[in-house]
């Protein structure tokens, strides 16, 4: 395999690239059938945290950290983020909940109830309120609502009651914060989900204004869906607000991003380098979604970084003069050959100069092993509740 070497400009495209961490993954996390518990594992968001601090102290390009509400309910939200930026990140993207109220069996903001429509507009504002005390931007929402049957409910009704909904929160939110409106084909709902897809994402979106954005999460598609083509649409739309990575295999696996499909993560990133995204100030909020059910949920979050960082850098090295005139010239096996080239490059060793031309560790996942913090947090972190989904 050919190694690498970067040019300046992807040098610094590298040195720029943020990704945001959930504070769930720091939680357990499971299926329906078991969730495993691990030594050591946050009991409150001030732990889930600080653990997400060393994601970011080992791998240096991760300073944000999205807050789940109710997960992460807490008393004082400003403590709460002084404590982030004492272990040197920030609390960012505020995700609202929709699914794990009773209330909310037939739909929470379409349900046919105007009183239960109403109870799941407030719990926005709740977020806005955690938003203000936290100096967080974006306001995430995505929506669990659909029909289990045909008939169960009217399709059109729904659309049109979702629609009132996000008015309402839409107009609560202050001129310098984002709506991020995230689709999801199916689960929990398996005849009709009502934001199933990004047009229809982007639809509500249009309709709303300026400030509202498609969240596209990679398990949220139908198997073989060309993901890069919708990246590539929703950023010439200027409506990519926000892309939850993580890789499946079969539905919404929240496994470890690159871990089922590199080449597809190298397919997304190359799109997103082309259109010049990668930036934070691009507007395009890149985070992790995913959950660690069986290995060590730092270690996870830590090897996706990589896995993200390694597919960039790939994209960063396709000749994009050579592409160009390849695909004018109608040269299909040159032009292919081009992003084939680039992706069976090995960029690891250049990716650990990287790190340790700014003084990092080469190797972060080994040097984060070698850190004696799991066993530190296992030795403290004795008696509480773990946090895991509901906590
Ligand atoms: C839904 O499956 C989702 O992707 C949304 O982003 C949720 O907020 C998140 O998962 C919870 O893990
Ligand atoms: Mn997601």
């Amino acid at each position: 395999m050919t190694t690498a070497t970067f040019t300046p400009a992807a040098q610094q495209a590298l040195r720029e690239q943020t990704v945001e961490l959930p504070s769930w993954a720091f939680g357990n996390s499971g299926t329906r059938f078991k969730v495993f518990g691990t030594p050591g594992t946050p009991r409150d968001p001030y732990e889930k945290l600080s653990d997400a601090a060393q994601v970011h102290r080992y791998t240096g390009i991760t300073p944000r950290v999205s807050l789940h509400i109710p997960w992460d309910l807490v008393d004082d939200y400003t403590a709460l983020a002084e404590h982030a930026r004492a272990e040197g990140v920030a609390i960012s993207v505020i995700n609202s909940n929709l699914f794990q109220d009773d209330d909310y069996k037939f739909g929470s903001l379409t349900n046919p109830d105007p009183a239960i429509r109403a109870k799941a507009v407030a719990h926005h504002l709740q977020c806005l309120d955690v938003m203000h005390a936290t100096g967080s931007k974006e306001l995430k929402l995505w929506l669990p609502d659909g029909l289990n049957y045909p008939g169960q409910d009217d399709l059109a009704a729904r659309q049109e009651r979702l629609a009132e909904s996000l008015r309402k929160i839409y107009a609560a939110m202050a001129d310098d914060e984002t709506l991020l409106i995230e689709y999801k084909f199916f689960e929990p709902a398996f005849y009709a989900t009502d934001i199933p897809d990004w047009g229809t994402s982007l639809l509500h979106c249009l309709a709303l204004g300026e400030r509202a954005k498609v969240v596209l999460d990679t398990g949220h598609h139908a198997p073989g869906t060309n993901i890069e083509f919708i990246v590539m649409q929703l950023l010439r739309a200027g409506r990519l607000g926000a892309f939850d990575f993580n890789s499946r295999f079969y539905a919404d696996d929240d496994l470890m991003v690159g871990a089922a499909d590199p080449f597809q993560l190298f397919r997304i990133m190359h799109e997103i380098v082309k259109a010049d995204a990668l930036a934070p100030a691009s507007g395009v909020n890149f985070m992790l979604d995913q959950c660690h059910n069986i290995e060590p949920k730092i270690q996870g979050q830590i090897r996706s970084v990589m896995n993200v960082q390694e597919a960039t850098a790939k994209a960063l090295l396709i000749d994009a003069d050579a592409l160009a005139e390849a695909q004018r010239s109608g040269d299909v096996l040159a032009a292919n050959g081009l992003l084939m080239d680039a992706y069976h490059t090995d960029v690891r060793p250049a990716l650990a100069a990287l790190r340790e031309a700014q003084g990092l560790a080469g190797d972060p996942l080994a040097a984060f092993r070698a850190s004696g913090y799991e066993k530190k947090v296992a030795d403290e972190r004795v008696g509480g509740t773990q946090a895991g989904w509901g906590a």
